[in-house]
């Protein structure tokens, strides 16, 4: 903001024109008005002028430099709510919003943090809350991680549940969720919810999702309604509300913990579920293996093997 303060309103030869147009008759103004004042008068020379001039046009291009700098390499800026706020507030300023990090303040809330925001998938605005790419962001985490979030927002990471609750909390918006899957074959695949939200942390931040679209199946709500992670809590390592209680039978096994199941990562699991887009090899051996788990996309009957996974949120348009 300080930096927008500083370097938005551009300095021009013509603020200081009095000096650079007609010297000459300034100084006899100036004179005249120094004689009724009472202050001692300042004359202005050509050189004084010059340089002058020279000193304007440096700092318009320094301004201009400056303003170009905000964008193309990146830096945290707040210019909004939520990426799709920020990308609503550029659209008319800049031609092309570059995607990166920036730094979001969701409404009605006193924090404010960076985010990784997708200006160019599928029309822009996205916030970025989950991203898996390379596997080496250790995702067996305690509850605090989830909800506080880890990783490195330009590469592997998990936003946090605080977060993304501001984010989707905020009046009068609403938020699609878009799952963006990639196959160790380089096949692509999605899921859509056209409508995202969660609950608090005093209730466990459980999801709620709306109707569903897209070419990977509904993995969220699964083919039983046991299974269904709609309304569901998150549970974590050390935070069970997996809805096994006290237990769950999975093939003649026995579960307590649908997280330690999991290899001690964090998700919405109700019995345990078909989606884990949290999931995580359980030794190093299997490190080519995600374990990200989206059960309902399939080809000849067998779920892909996930190499990476985007979950993104952008505002829906609302009519009110
Ligand atoms: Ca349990």
């Amino acid at each position: 903001m300080c930096v927008c303060l500083c370097v938005c309103r551009p300095v021009t030869a013509d603020s200081v024109g009095v000096w650079t147009q007609h010297p000459e008759a300034d100084q006899r103004r100036d004179g005249g008005a120094a004689e009724g004042s009472g202050h001692p008068q300042q004359s202005v020379s050509h050189l004084q002028v010059t340089e002058l001039t020279t000193k304007v046009q440096t700092l318009n291009s320094e301004v201009q430099r400056s303003n170009t700098e905000m964008y193309s390499i990146k830096p945290v800026q707040s210019h909004g709510r939520d990426c799709s706020d920020i990308k609503d507030n550029l659209m008319s300023v800049v031609p092309k919003i570059p995607s990166g990090i920036y730094i979001v303040h969701p409404e009605n809330t006193d924090s404010s943090f960076e985010v990784f925001c997708e200006m160019d998938y599928m029309g822009g605005g996205w916030t970025v809350m989950q991203r898996r790419t390379d596997g080496l962001t250790d995702f067996k985490r305690p509850w605090a991680d989830y909800a506080d979030g880890f990783g490195h927002l330009a590469g592997e990471h998990w936003l946090g549940l605080k977060k993304v609750f501001h984010i989707v909390n905020q009046k009068e918006t609403r938020f699609q969720l878009h799952v963006a899957l990639v196959s160790q074959d380089d096949v692509t695949s999605y899921a859509s919810y056209d409508d995202f939200h969660l609950d608090s942390e005093t209730q466990f931040f459980c999801i709620h999702l709306g109707r569903y679209s897209g070419s990977a199946g509904d993995a969220f709500r699964g083919y039983d309604q046991d299974l269904n992670q709609d309304t569901a809590p998150f549970s974590a390592s050390d935070v069970d509300n997996d809805g096994c209680n006290p237990s769950c039978s999975f093939d003649n096994r026995t579960v307590e913990s649908c997280s330690a199941q999991h290899n001690n990562t964090g998700w919405w699991f109700n019995q345990c579920g078909l989606a884990n887009l949290n999931g995580s090899p359980e030794d190093t051996e299997q490190s080519q293996r995600t374990h990200i788990l989206w059960d309902t996309w399939r080809q000849s009957g067998v779920p892909h093997t996930i190499k990476s996974v985007t979950m993104k949120i952008r505002r829906i348009a609302t009519n009110n």
